[in-house]
């Protein structure tokens, strides 16, 4: 019978050399994603058709709406799952990382960016954070998220003998709950790395060499949603793992229940895979047997997230009760709000309010039929701003601003500032994805200059009855813009105040109420195993039909032009 172990301290030492290594992974991405959130404002502008033009301040659309989606969904979100996943491994095992691999992964992804933003900022790599061929970019563009990926399994992978060191001291201990989870999103991304680096390595970039003329089109976006699914997973689990392992704490009570934690993260390794499919309901080189099969695990995959609802929901109530909370709804009033000691409370609340609505209208995405209405129209962004920009984002946010304070040994500067950040952003999202939702019900696209086109008078595509949406969209945009102000100014105000204690890890713990003993969820290797053996079942023959189907291979393009290139 294994059971938990409570973490014997409140604070652990960092070695100087990885704290440096930490606050490289931290700090640069928070960086650039003043970028990433400045092309987000642009987006918002030219879809107003306040800018009305094909590029401002020297960005083309395309190429912002590219800066955009692969600084915020691509490098901050994997620089933030490495770091984070270091600090868990350092915290929960009490020991020293293996330096070396910790400096190459870093090495890694910090030149794989650097390589991939040149053409990114230079324009020739404005393929949108899906790179879909045929738009075709520059070979650095596709070397350097190579080299990304390959630096965070670098991290993952050295992560694994200090774990391995602690359990052989630790025979009959349960896996500390965030390894689990920090496991889990590195086991998950793994699994989705494979396809799309088999996608970049042997199909884009012999292409964007010249080595080879053309490009399989259906093969490539297939093998991109095998990736691009499980992705979203590998940016859910981090936050899942900061849901369960500190919201209780924060909210001044326990986990309510260990075996759900173990569970949503051991479901969501066998399910994040197999259901990239949904993505392509549209795909005309696809059958609609296995578009079908993948709604079908969609709508399994959904579980982990409802267990999640509900035992953060009554781990809450717990933490409520435990400060005096009374009555059947009078215990939300008890929850720390606004409380600047718990400040992480109100981004992880915030989080889940807003995934409350990312959550059902994935499930309306995933909903076969229903999924014809919205696919490519602005609905979509308005989900993925509900998942990814919520509870991800706002998650990332705060722990990259957890670790900087612990890692420098600075407290958080303007404090009240710090706590209504949540909420701001919350209500700008809210109110961006509404505007988003009714225009995409009407049928307004995404990834459309829309300046240019549906709301410019001038223009026969010129579309009236689309107005109201697009002043919701852009009034949420706005506020979402000024969040982030007030984010950045809580982040840099704290890097640049005093040192006021020794840096140290201090992440909150959550000890479970409910420790159950299951041995199901003890262990990886059988979920590993399932996983496996679903992605067979779910892909094997998809891949038969896209290469029997014999397509035209495609040469490339540029957003700008409709002709072909010609090198
Ligand atoms: Fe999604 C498209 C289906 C979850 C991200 N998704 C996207 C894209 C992105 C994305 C980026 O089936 C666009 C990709 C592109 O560029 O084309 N998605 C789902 C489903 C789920 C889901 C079924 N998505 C996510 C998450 C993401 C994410 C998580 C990022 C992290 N999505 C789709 C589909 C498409 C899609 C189709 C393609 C559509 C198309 O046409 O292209 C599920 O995992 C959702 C399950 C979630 C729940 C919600 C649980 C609620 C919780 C909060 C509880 C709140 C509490 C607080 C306790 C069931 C945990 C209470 C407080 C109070 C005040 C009451």
């Amino acid at each position: 019978m294994q059971t938990t172990i409570a973490v014997p301290y409140t604070r652990a030492e960092v070695e100087p050399p990885l704290r440096t290594i930490l606050m490289i992974e931290l700090a640069l991405p928070m960086v650039l994603l003043i970028l990433g959130i400045s092309t987000g404002l642009l987006q918002v502008l030219y879809r107003a058709g306040i800018i009305r033009a094909e590029s401002f301040l020297g960005i083309s659309y395309y190429q912002g709406l590219t800066l955009h989606g692969a600084i915020n969904a691509v490098v901050f979100t994997t620089f933030f799952g490495v770091a984070f996943g270091t600090a868990v491994i350092r915290f929960y095992t009490g020991k020293p990382l293996l330096l070396g691999g910790a400096w190459a992964g870093c090495a890694l992804m910090v030149v794989g960016t650097l390589m991939a933003a040149v053409p990114m900022l230079t324009g020739a790599a404005s393929v949108l954070y899906t790179f879909y061929p045929p738009l075709k970019a520059h070979p650095a563009f596709y070397i350097g998220l190579v080299l990304l990926v390959v630096g965070s399994w670098v991290a993952f992978f050295s992560w694994i003998p200090t774990y391995l060191a602690w359990k052989r001291e630790n025979p009959d201990a349960k896996m500390p709950l965030a390894i689990l989870g920090t496991f889990a999103a590195f086991i998950v991304w793994f699994i989705a790395t494979i396809p799309v680096a088999v996608e970049i390595i042997f199909m884009l970039i012999p292409w964007s060499l010249g080595w080879t003329q053309t490009v399989n089109v259906p093969l490539a976006r297939m093998l991109f949603w095998f990736f691009g699914h499980p992705l979203v997973y590998f940016w859910l689990l981090p936050a899942y793992t900061m849901y369960y392992t500190m919201l209780p704490k924060l909210s001044g009570g326990k986990l309510y229940s260990d075996f759900a934690g173990r569970f949503t993260f051991l479901w969501l390794i066998v399910y994040s895979a197999p259901i990239g499919i949904h993505h392509q309901y549209t795909e005309p080189a696809i059958s609609s047997t296995w578009k079908f099969v993948h709604a079908f695990f969609t709508m399994l995959v959904a579980i982990a997230s409802l267990v999640t609802a509900f035992t953060l929901a009554a781990s809450m109530e717990h933490g409520a009760r435990q400060r005096g909370g009374k009555g059947l709804f009078g215990w939300w009033a008890k929850l720390p709000y606004l409380d600047t000691e718990r400040w992480m409370f109100g981004y992880l609340f915030a989080g889940l309010f807003i995934f409350i609505f990312g959550g059902i209208t994935g499930i309306i995405n995933a909903s076969y039929n229903l999924d014809n209405v919205v696919h490519n129209t602005a609905w979509l962004p308005a989900h993925f701003h509900q998942t990814v920009a919520g509870p991800v984002f706002l998650a990332f946010l705060a722990g990259s601003l957890l670790l900087v304070s612990n890692l420098t040994g600075k407290a958080i500067a303007l404090p009240r500032l710090n706590v209504w950040m949540p909420y701001v952003w919350t209500l700008g999202v809210m109110t961006f994805s509404t505007g988003l939702f009714a225009g995409g019900i009407m049928g307004e696209p995404r990834r459309t200059n829309m300046g240019l086109s549906y709301t410019n008078p001038a223009s026969p595509l010129y579309q009236p009855a689309w107005r109201f949406a697009r002043v919701v969209g852009t009034i949420g945009g706005v506020i979402m813009f000024a969040a982030m102000l007030m984010f950045f100014a809580v982040f840099f105000a704290t890097l640049l105040r005093k040192r006021t204690a020794a840096p140290a890890l201090e992440l909150p713990v959550s000890e479970p109420l409910h420790d159950e003993n299951v041995p199901a969820v003890q262990a990886l290797r059988p979920w590993i195993v399932a996983a496996v053996i679903l992605l067979f079942v779910a892909y094997t023959m998809p891949f038969v039909e896209l290469v029997r189907g014999n397509y035209q291979g495609a040469p490339g393009y540029s957003p700008s032009s409709p002709v072909a290139q010609t090198k």
